[in-house]
């Protein structure tokens, strides 16, 4: 399948989706978002990959929204055509991102602003090459953070941090966005794709059907207090239990050696 302003690939249960808008820094348009969350919704629907990656092309991750787009700037509806925008095409892929199965590793290969950054940031993994830096730039046009940025920063890093980020929108260099914990690792720059290959490697050799109830209970645990996330753990352990994983892996140990899982 070949898209307009991306490219993916898989191969071995790894897919790997690129943005593909280089010369503008690979900003966000509704074609776009319309087929990042097209191969989402396939991935998400019993297909045989086991890990993502996302990375932009050229020397950008993602500059967010495209703001020459037709209709961005338009005076006349602008506020609706704007939460039209969120809601048809932003919700969905964040939505996707967060509820997918399989475990998504966001490469970010140079700056992610905006939406950008937030779509990075909605993923399980973020490995960031040295020289890439993350901007909440939406105060620097009159607008708010969105795509999920106002909930997952100030879990991730604190307030004081995220009001620091999003209410100046300066830039954070990736070194920093990992010693404040924001991001999984940053790697040179010449490293990252193989270092998001390795990682996705691992993960896709792993149970994964596992992994996927652990992400459930992860997203499960903001809401819940300790009783309810008890129950939801012992729910999700019930069907981890069901897998030939957990069988292999049991067997594994008894016989010392590394599981061999194959995801069921
Ligand atoms: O409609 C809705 O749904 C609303 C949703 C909003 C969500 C949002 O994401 S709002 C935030 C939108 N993004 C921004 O405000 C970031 C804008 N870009 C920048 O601030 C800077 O470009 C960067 C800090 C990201 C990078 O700076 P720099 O100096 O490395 O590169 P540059 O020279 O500014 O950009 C390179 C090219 O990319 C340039 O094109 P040119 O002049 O070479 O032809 C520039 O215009 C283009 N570009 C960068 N960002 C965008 C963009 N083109 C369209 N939209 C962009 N967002």
């Amino acid at each position: 399948m070949s898209y307009e302003t991306i490219r993916f690939v898989s191969a071995e249960a790894v897919g790997t989706i690129t943005l593909d808008r280089p010369d503008q820094l690979n900003a966000l348009t509704r074609i776009m978002l319309g087929e990042i969350g097209e191969v989402l919704e396939k991935t998400g629907r019993g297909s045989s990959l086991r890990a993502l990656i996302l990375t932009g092309s050229g020397r950008g991750f993602c500059a967010g929204q495209d703001l020459a787009e037709p209709g961005v700037m338009d005076a006349g509806n602008r506020s609706e055509a704007i939460t039209w925008s969120l809601t048809r095409f932003y919700h969905p892929v964040i939505r996707r991102l967060k509820q997918l199965d399989v475990p998504v590793i966001a490469a970010v290969n140079g700056v992610a602003a905006g939406a950008g950054a937030n779509l990075a940031l909605a993923c399980d993994f973020v490995l960031a090459a040295r020289g890439a830096k993350f901007i909440q730039a939406f105060r620097h046009i009159g607008l708010v953070p969105d795509s999920g940025g106002t909930h997952v920063l100030p879990r991730l890093i604190g307030e004081a941090r995220a009001r620091r980020l999003m209410l100046l929108g300066e830039p954070l260099a990736a070194e920093t966005a990992e010693a404040w914990g924001m991001i999984y690792r940053c790697v040179d720059d010449q490293d990252l794709m193989a270092e998001a290959e390795a990682l996705a490697r691992q993960l896709a050799d792993g149970p994964t059907r596992a992994l996927a109830l652990t992400k459930k209970a992860l997203a499960a645990s903001p809401t819940n207090d300790l009783l309810a996330q008890l129950e939801v753990e012992a729910k999700l352990q019930r069907e981890a239990l069901a897998t030939n994983d957990w069988l292999e892996g049991l067997e594994a140990f008894r016989e010392k050696r590394p599981a061999k899982f194959e995801g069921q």
